[in-house]
């Protein structure tokens, strides 16, 4: 396997003394543009780093001041912009929209340099221009959508952007355009699985080869599960909005972790406590942009739980692999593909003139999608109104919810008292959703 097709042979198969220079030289320009932006200069002088200078080796990073998701908040809308704003071509935000999400400006070269990532990722696949790409994931302020959906253009592939959602019709394109690549969250994957039957469509009746899933955690039998189903290729791909979207890491043919692209990304492996975790343990992974000009970022705090596979992959290219996530080390939920925290929803929930002081969030698997039912305590006056008003009470929590969180869930009202009470750390959300 060891010729398998690049999309950049050269820095895809650089050594590693190459790929460390080109990132150093990325680290260093990455804070020259970083001590422009109100946020970090602040932050990086603090920390005694005035000047990119002062980074002698790769590893003088640990000497830059991590940062953290709250901190992009911190910095919005533009705390963190190190470009004139004529040269911001195009701007994405974290999915959830309760409080302040995390943006991310780009500009015309920093769009160029993703959607080379995106090519380098869909070519470590085996795909080309003769192969149809369906890209099933949202287009809009996610990432998912416009990100794969350049890079795909850009290897040649024709692009069909139909977008997230209506399966019947996501079908029909698959059969009338004899669709070969898909992209889609693993979930709606499997929910396109289910409904086939009832759409009188049989994986047999497509020309499906491969899929690209990622956006949410999945598991290794759900990888194999739908590559048995659909009799197609399943490729992990990993990515998140701070760090562009999709095009992060991406597996190759050997199917056996995730390239991570290392000219474009520093990464770290953290212990709970800080300290660097040594090759092969689990840990936080933590990352540096060494591209992008118009929204540097130092040392971010992934929150994604997983580790670096050892030994180099027979596929040739030098780019280290990291593992399927295992996890996050905060509260983080993933719902149908929606990045929610715990502390998004009670902010909703607790604006509400009705609502008691207590709430729950249960989340289920209802057929391949995820389902939550919201359980809150209302005032004792609110049971004394008609059904119809109860009714229209919990369509309107489902529906506040829904704008600011981008989370679907039922509703459920209770009478103060009924729900657990907690003494110390309450615990809102009872996820049953099956492990595997
Ligand atoms: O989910 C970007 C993306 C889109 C990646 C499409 C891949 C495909 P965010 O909405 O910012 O961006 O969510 C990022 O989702 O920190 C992980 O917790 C989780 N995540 C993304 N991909 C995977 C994956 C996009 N393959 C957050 N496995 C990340 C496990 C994943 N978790």
């Amino acid at each position: 396997m060891g010729n398998e097709r690049c999309w950049n042979p050269e820095i895809e198969r650089a050594d590693r003394a190459a790929l460390e220079a080109v990132q150093l030289e990325g680290l260093r320009a990455t804070v020259r543009r970083a001590l422009r932006t109100p946020f970090y200069r602040e932050r990086l002088t603090g920390a005694g780093l005035t000047s990119a200078d002062d980074l002698r080796t790769l590893a003088d990073a640990r000497h830059i001041p991590e940062t953290t998701k709250a901190d992009l908040r911190v910095a919005y809308p533009e705390g963190l912009l190190a470009v004139p704003p004529e040269q911001v071509v195009r701007v994405h935000t974290s999915s959830g929209t309760t409080g302040t999400p995390t943006v991310i400006h780009h500009t015309r070269r920093d769009l160029d340099a993703w959607t080379e990532l995106v090519a380098r990722c869909i070519v470590a696949t085996g795909a080309g221009p003769a192969d149809v790409f369906q890209n099933m994931m949202t287009y809009g302020l996610f990432t998912g959508g416009l990100g794969l959906h350049y890079g795909a253009e850009r290897v040649g592939l024709m692009v069909i952007p139909s977008a997230a959602g209506n399966t019947t019709r996501q079908l029909r394109l698959m059969r009338d355009f004899h669709t070969t690549v898909v992209h889609a969250t693993p979930s709606y994957m499997l929910h396109v699985a289910h409904k086939m039957p009832s759409e009188g469509v049989a994986p047999g009746d497509l020309f499906l080869r491969k899929a690209y899933l990622g956006g949410e955690p999945y598991s290794e039998t759900t990888r194999r599960k739908i590559e048995a189903f659909y009799g197609i290729d399943v490729y992990n791909s990993y990515g998140l909005s701070e760090m562009n979207g999709p095009g992060v890491a991406f597996e190759c043919v050997c199917k056996d972790g995730m390239h991570i692209w290392e000219d474009a990304f520093l990464i770290e492996m953290r212990r709970p406590d800080g300290s660097p975790a040594p090759a092969g343990e689990e840990a936080e992974l933590v990352m540096t942009t060494l591209q992008r000009e118009a929204t540097p970022i130092l040392r971010y705090r992934t929150g994604d739980i997983t580790r670096l596979l050892p030994g180099p992959c027979p596929c040739g290219r030098t780019h280290r692999r990291i593992a399927r996530m295992t996890g996050r080390c905060d509260d983080m939920l993933i719902l149908n593909g929606v990045n929610v925290y715990p502390s998004q929803i009670e902010q909703v929930l607790m604006r509400l003139p009705e609502a008691g002081t207590n709430w729950q969030i249960l989340i289920e698997k209802a057929g391949a999608l995820d389902r939550a039912t919201i359980k809150i305590e209302v005032l004792p006056g609110v049971f004394t109104g008609e059904v119809k008003a109860l009714e229209a009470l919990k369509a309107r929590i489902s529906e506040q919810v829904r704008s600011e969180t981008l989370v679907r869930a039922a509703v459920e009202l209770h009478e103060p008292g009924v729900l657990p009470a907690f003494e110390l750390k309450a615990k809102r959300v009872t996820d049953l959703r099956p492990k595997e």
